[in-house]
Order: C-alpha cells, then structure tokens, then sequence
C-alpha cells in the first residue's frame, strides 16, 4: 500500500513497519544523473523518481539543496547533492559485484576529477562550439580526445577502465563518454579509439543504462508517485 504525503511516500504491507523511500530529483539526460540512477539501479535500491524540468526546478528541490543542480537524493535523514557522493551512498548499502574497490580507489578518483573538471569544460565547449565561436569546433573536440586517449590506453591494459570488471570509475565516466561520442557519432566510430568504442558500446547496449533511461514528464507537487525502477520492469541487471 501506497500512504503519499507531501514529498515523502511510505510503502507498508500488512506487518511491516512504515517505510520511507529514498526521493530522486534527476534529469533523464543529464550526465551526473545517469550515473547516480545506474548505480543506484545496481544496488537494487528504489526511489522516488521526480524528472526536473531544469528551467523551472521545483521549489521541493530547491529548499533541499540551493545549489539547484540534479541529482539530489533525499533521504530520511540527509540531502545528497553530488552525484559521486549518491553513487557512495548507494554502493555503501548494497554493492553486489564489488565497485568499490579500495585497491582502485586513488586511481578511481583521479580520474573521476580529471572527467568532471577538464573533459566536462572541453566535452561543453565541443558539444555547444557555436556558443564559443573564438576557436571552431574541431579545436574543442582536439582537447577532449586528450582524456578520450588517456581512457583508450587504460582500456587496452584492461576489459574496463582500471579493471577486468565494471567498477564504480566506469559507470562514473560513461555518460560523459557517450554524450561526446553523440556529438558527432559517425566521427567518433572512425576515430582511432577502438578500446574505447567498445567500452562504449557495451555501456549502451547493458541493461543497466537502458533501465535508467526511461523516459518520464516533468514532476510536479501532488503526481502520483513514479517508483524507480518501475516495479514492473524486470530487475535482471548484473
Ligand atoms: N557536481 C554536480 C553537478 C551536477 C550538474 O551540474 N547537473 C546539471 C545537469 S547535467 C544541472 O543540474 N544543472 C543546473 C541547470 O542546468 O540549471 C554533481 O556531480 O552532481
């Protein structure tokens, strides 16, 4: 049974204990978002998804977190507001196949800063070059391959990133990845980075990032509650 009061539900059956599920402010498209919805989809963790229109973010969102960037995850005693520290949260309750690994962490990190901190800028000038019409848009993209290269190296010593197993640094990167690659796809699929395509590749196709992809309209105070996953979508994800 569903009890919805004001930005929390609770989910009770007959003789269980009142229950309150995580809420998820998230943009279906955005990067950060991604990765938190994929890991927390791995961790078999459900939520409450609320799509944010991102040009007119709801008021719940913003008292939450003031930043007013997505995902924030709201749980019954904190505010998550970056998109690492969900994929930490999530891997601290539930982490299957060993994302975390402690023995990767100092690389994990490091690269995870390189991606949000350099590439992001480079991958925002490339994907929207006619807003910066100083250099064209080819010059953009030169700067993001220097990561693409660094990834393709990484990928050649190893199935993934920085090991013969997805772990957290590769769910991490991928969005990114992939929303570079789409600048210009048929670009990307000749471009000297064979490692990294089928990385990419098989990110695309895994029913991890297919299950987080979902589409859904823009939420609003008083909608009935969308579960994520859905509970009527198979959770065969590993
Ligand atoms: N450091 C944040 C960055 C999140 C972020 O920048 N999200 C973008 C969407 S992809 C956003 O919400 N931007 C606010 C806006 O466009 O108004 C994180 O890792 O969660």
């Amino acid at each position: 049974m569903l009890i919805y009061s004001d930005s929390y539900y609770f989910v009770k059956g007959p003789s269980e204990p009142l229950k309150m599920s995580p809420v998820l402010y998230s943009f279906r498209r955005c990067p950060y978002a991604i990765r938190a919805r994929m890991t927390l989809l791995y961790a078999s963790i459900t939520v409450e998804l609320r799509e944010v229109f991102l040009a007119d973010k709801p008021q719940t969102m913003l008292a939450l977190s003031s930043k007013g960037r997505v995902p924030v995850l709201q749980l019954a005693d904190q505010v998550v507001d970056e998109s690492i520290d969900v994929m930490l949260w999530a891997l601290g309750q539930s982490d299957p196949d060993s994302w975390l690994r402690q023995d990767l962490q100092s690389q994990t990190l490091t690269l995870i800063a390189e991606n949000d901190g350099p590439f992001k800028t480079h991958l925002d000038y490339y994907k929207y070059w006619d807003r910066y019409p100083q250099q064209p848009q080819a010059f953009y993209r030169q700067q993001g391959e220097v990561f693409l290269a660094s990834l393709d190296r990484l990928l050649a010593a190893n199935t993934f990133l920085l090991a013969d197993q997805p772990t957290m640094v590769d769910i991490a990167i991928f969005p990114f990845i992939r929303q570079f690659a789409f600048v210009d796809k048929l670009w990307f699929d000749q471009a000297p980075y064979s490692h990294l395509q089928r990385w990419l590749d098989y990110f695309l196709k895994s029913p991890l990032f297919l299950g987080s992809m979902e589409k859904a309209a823009a939420w609003q105070l008083g909608d009935r509650p969308r579960l994520f996953p859905s509970p009527t979508k198979s959770s065969n994800i590993h």
